[in-house]
């Protein structure tokens, strides 16, 4: 039994010489040490022993049992501190790598400089109006001292919906339908999309306008001159030189269009002036009488100015964009400079 014992003893050692994971221990004590196991077997034959060997014979199976628990254990305990150190490794994390850069969107350059106006205007006391795209030709051009057959009607190429509805033309509707429910003192700016058939490196079939106006008693061209002033300072920068020149628009009398310092220049002359020094930026003029009859305002007590520019132009000018169409391809490697 004893030599049979120490046989025992060194094959299942031997194996578990020759184990490389834990998987490897747990078979080596199933197959020794478990229920039809040898050690078992020799536990079981204990019976046919006279007592006083059997005691001592249990010992000694007890003794190498533990020897080989013992044996499993330390190799458990070291080969799960090997796998957990390996893991670690794998796992390891380089905190002096560079953090993944999140791609943050941008602004189009059309939304940019739409907030920047708005930005001035609001912060000089104006409201902000919108209104329909679709636009019937009483708003987009009777009220407006537009008439049919007016050969004004040819300085703005109309998208017909049906003969009676239009494509806005500009936001000056948005204003007419404000003036209609809302009494003086008022000051108000339309931003928003209008449509022209015209399409060239300076004109697209849609682009963007801001309108604003401002009616009360005794407003001047004085008044008209001071705000515009003010916001054109603000947008290009204080000191830029500007001069009013006049102008003809059939719903403001008298009108001007407002020129800056060429900011490309400065004034000396190049491509984007045509050599002038200047550049058109904005429209504007008294409220005609006529507008005034349209929406029901006393065009005795009430005066008011009113203006018009258009966004893309200037977002052209501000950013040194010289083909107004880029706006729109939505070419990202275009929209990523902004
Ligand atoms: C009401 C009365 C008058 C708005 C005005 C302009 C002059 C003007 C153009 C600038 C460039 C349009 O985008 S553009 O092509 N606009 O020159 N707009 S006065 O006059 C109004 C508006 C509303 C009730």
């Amino acid at each position: 039994m004893r030599e049979e014992l120490h046989r025992l003893r060194e094959d299942a050692f031997n194996s578990l010489k020759e184990a490389r994971s834990a998987e490897d221990v747990l078979a080596v004590r199933k197959k020794y040490l478990g229920r039809k196991g040898p050690i078992a077997s020799l536990i079981k034959e204990l019976g046919k022993y006279p007592p006083d060997e059997r005691r001592e014979a249990g010992a000694e199976i007890n003794r190498v049992k533990r020897e080989i628990e013992d044996e499993i254990e330390a190799l458990l305990d070291e080969l799960r501190l090997r796998e957990r150190e390996e893991r670690l490794k794998k796992e390891k994390i380089d905190v002096t790598l560079p953090g993944r850069s999140i791609p943050f969107g941008r602004l189009h350059p059309v939304t940019r400089v739409l907030e920047e106006v708005e930005g001035i205007f609001t912060s000089m006391g104006f409201d902000i109006a919108e209104g329909p795209e679709i636009e019937t030709d009483y708003y987009n051009f009777e009220a407006l001292n537009i008439p049919k057959n007016h050969p004004a009607r040819d300085m703005q190429d109309t998208f017909y919906v049906s003969s009676d509805v239009v494509l806005r033309t500009h936001t000056s509707p948005v204003q007419i339908r404000v003036m209609e429910t809302q009494s003086p003192p008022l000051r108000v700016i339309a931003p928003g999309a209008v449509y022209r058939r015209d399409s060239d490196l300076t004109h697209t079939p849609m682009f963007h306008q801001v309108e604003g106006f401002m009616v009360d008693e005794r407003v001047t061209f004085g008044d008209l001159k001071g705000v515009l002033s003010a916001f054109l300072q603000r947008l290009f920068g204080e000191g830029t030189p500007l001069r009013f020149r006049p102008s003809f628009f059939p719903f403001t009398e008298p009108s001007a269009e407002v020129d800056i310092r060429c900011v490309m220049c400065k004034g000396t002359g190049c491509r984007v002036c045509k050599e002038t020094g200047w550049l058109e930026i904005l429209g504007c003029g008294m409220i005609h009488p006529e507008v005034f009859r349209s929406v029901g305002y006393d065009c005795e007590k009430y005066t008011g100015f009113a203006f018009g520019l258009g966004i893309e132009r200037i977002a052209m000018l501000k950013y040194g964009i010289d083909d107004i169409r880029l706006f729109f391809e939505n070419d990202i490697r275009f929209l990523r400079q902004f």
